[in-house]
């Protein structure tokens, strides 16, 4: 096992229990541990965000870098990118982690000319191939980083400059390929920068519909070379642009359907951007899900007093029972997982801390799911959820949703029953079974 970067850790974390005090271990991440027909990990499919995690500095809009990190000499030089690589594949060995994702210009930095960048890419793909197969940790996602460079700050497949929107799209086919080359169960479109800030200069309808050739050409290639990926599509409302085309599940969804192009996308939904958009986390999660689109998940929380993407580690349980309860019940995440898309502090210095983030993310999961698989083992929603719409299975309910009567006669069913019975949603006991399962 490689062992220069996090010397503090000298074996993988292991899971030692509920009553263990260690906070470096698992008290419920025990990978192995089978659990309605599947192991944890199989279950989870946590992987490790190389942005975040490794490239992260600690920089926010009032101050510069605030981590020292040893890989990172803070320079765009190709030997920063290898020492990087090196200490993620040693955090992700001592983690226990099986996945990792990545941005292209995060993993491989951007050149003076494009030819450049995708060269450095190719490279550090080289590398990187080496490194998953010694240590067999695999690649959940890639992903192109259409917002960092200036060039595309009004967009990348909307940008008003066609020459920019192709050069969007040949990063595209690169971060494709790299994907591809490191056998990714999926590619995420994330619409970074694709919105508008003002309608004064832009035209909606012209914009909406270039994203989907966009899309269109990406599918093609796609097809041609045989890359068997599950593409993904993240909602995000707004930041870093005023508003986001695919803002939330719904809307992305009525965009993909509008175009013609849902067979070729699932989505990425995120708990922040989900609460950005003025949902829930297990709000965006069910939209997906009843449409057959949950594709994988940006597992991390907001704050509730702050309105930016804050991305910090998930560790509120009820939250996690909730989006556990809706991954299990459509069979798990398909060849999507649990993306730490999640970052420490800027006031959480040293390279422990990215342990104690993990460990407290994928334990918060872990828990979530054992605690959602007795909810679901002890039908105690479903049943009630039954029950509540059972007025639909005959008479009137079961006339109307098969089509046996039409307005008049439902008029005349009425005329003659005259005032529903009122049943209880129970909200409140309901809430209070699901904290009897949480405590
Ligand atoms: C940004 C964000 C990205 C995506 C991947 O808000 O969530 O990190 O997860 O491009
Ligand atoms: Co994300």
């Amino acid at each position: 096992m490689l062992n220069k970067y996090f010397s503090e850790i000298s074996t993988p974390i292991k899971y030692e229990g509920k009553d263990s005090k260690n906070p470096l271990a698992f008290r419920y991440y025990d990978k192995s541990k089978v659990v309605a027909g599947k192991t944890m990990a199989e279950h989870l499919r946590f992987a490790v965000s190389y942005w975040h995690t490794f490239k992260g500095d600690g920089t926010d809009i009032f101050g510069g870098t605030s981590f020292e990190r040893q890989w990172n000499q803070h320079n765009n030089s190709m030997d920063n990118a290898k020492a990087t690589l090196e200490a993620a594949f040693e955090f992700f060995q001592k983690l226990g982690i099986d996945y990792y994702c990545f941005h292209d210009r995060d993993i491989a930095p951007a050149g003076e000319s494009f030819v450049q960048s995708c060269k450095n890419l190719e490279e550090i793909v080289e590398q990187a191939k080496v490194m998953q197969n010694d240590t067999g940790v695999k690649l959940l996602w890639g992903t192109a980083n259409l917002f960092s460079n200036p060039i595309y700050s009004q967009g990348g497949g909307t940008n008003p400059n066609a020459h920019i929107m192709a050069q969007a799209l040949a990063q595209v086919k690169n971060a494709i390929d790299a994907t591809k080359e490191l056998g990714g169960e999926n590619y995420v479109f994330w619409g970074g920068r694709e919105g508008y800030e003002t309608l004064l200069n832009t035209d909606l309808k012209k914009e909406q519909d270039h994203m989907a050739r966009f899309f269109e050409i990406v599918i093609d290639y796609k097809k041609r070379i045989d890359f068997e990926g599950q593409f993904l599509i993240e909602p995000k409302p707004a930041e870093p642009m005023k508003h986001q085309y695919d803002s939330d599940a719904s809307t992305t969804l009525s965009f993909l359907r509008a175009y013609g192009l849902l067979d070729h996308f699932k989505l990425n939904i995120e708990a922040n951007h989900a609460t950005l958009a003025g949902h829930t986390f297990e709000h965006e999660l069910a939209v997906a899900s009843v449409a057959g689109k949950l594709g994988s998940v940006d597992a991390n929380r907001g704050d509730y007093l702050l309105g930016w993407d804050t991305d910090q580690f998930p560790n509120d349980l009820h939250s996690i029972t909730l989006a556990m309860i809706i991954i299990l019940k459509q069979n798990g995440l398909g060849t999507g997982g649990l993306n730490f898309d999640a970052k420490v502090r800027r006031s959480s210095y040293d390279t422990i801390d990215l342990f104690h983030a993990h460990i407290g993310g994928m334990d918060a999961f872990a828990k979530g799911l054992l605690i959602a698989n007795q909810i679901i083992e002890d039908k105690v929603l479903d049943d009630f959820v039954d029950d509540r719409y059972s007025s639909f299975n005959e008479g009137i309910g079961a006339d109307i949703i098969n089509g046996k009567v039409n307005l008049e006669q439902i008029e005349d069913w009425v005329k003659e029953n005259d005032k529903p019975q009122l049943k209880s949603g129970r909200q409140e006991m309901l809430e209070n079974i699901i904290n009897s399962y949480i405590f």
